[in-house]
């Protein structure tokens, strides 16, 4: 299996719940290391832009407001079948559909506010990473 790096964001639900910690333990628990890191409160700008692919979808301007409603912890994660890995440790869309022992289903209430996003495949896992980082800020220790 390959090895892979993906985006993660901590949304301002779970950070607001201080369960960052609980999340990162997670991540390290799985085999996922944490490469880069960074607490920022994301501008409408960002916002549209990171999730500029929703544009057209009707839940788009919900999903603005709940991202900029407070920081977020945004992180990029390497191991093998990262991508994958943390998709499945982040559980379901919705909460009320993930399964037990997933952040979602543990630490997530609704729909917008669910806890955590993770990129969906290896071209969006670059462009997000690209979003938020330059190359000289990923510190991977191979
Ligand atoms: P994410 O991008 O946040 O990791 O979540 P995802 O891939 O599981 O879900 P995605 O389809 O990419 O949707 C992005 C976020 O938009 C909110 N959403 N609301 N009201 C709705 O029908 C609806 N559908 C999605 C969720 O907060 C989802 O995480
Ligand atoms: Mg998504």
């Amino acid at each position: 299996m390959a090895v892979e790096r993906t985006l993660s964001i901590v949304k301002p639900d779970a950070v607001a719940g201080n369960h960052i910690g609980d999340i990162y333990n997670r991540f390290e628990t799985a085999g996922l290391q944490i490469i880069a890191a960074r607490m920022l409160h994301l501008s409408q700008d960002q916002a549209e832009g990171f999730y500029a692919v929703h544009r057209e979808r009707p839940f788009f301007g919900d999903l603005v407001k709940f991202m900029t409603s407070g920081p977020v912890m945004v992180q990029v994660l390497e191991g093998e079948d990262a991508i994958r890995k943390n998709r499945e440790i982040m559980g379901a869309t919705n909460p009320a559909e993930a399964a037990a022992g997933t952040i979602r289903h543990d630490l997530a209430e609704t729909l917008d506010a669910n806890a955590v996003h993770g990129s969906d495949a290896p071209e969006t896992a670059r462009e997000e990473i690209a979003f938020f980082f330059g190359d000289d800020e990923l510190h991977s220790r191979g």
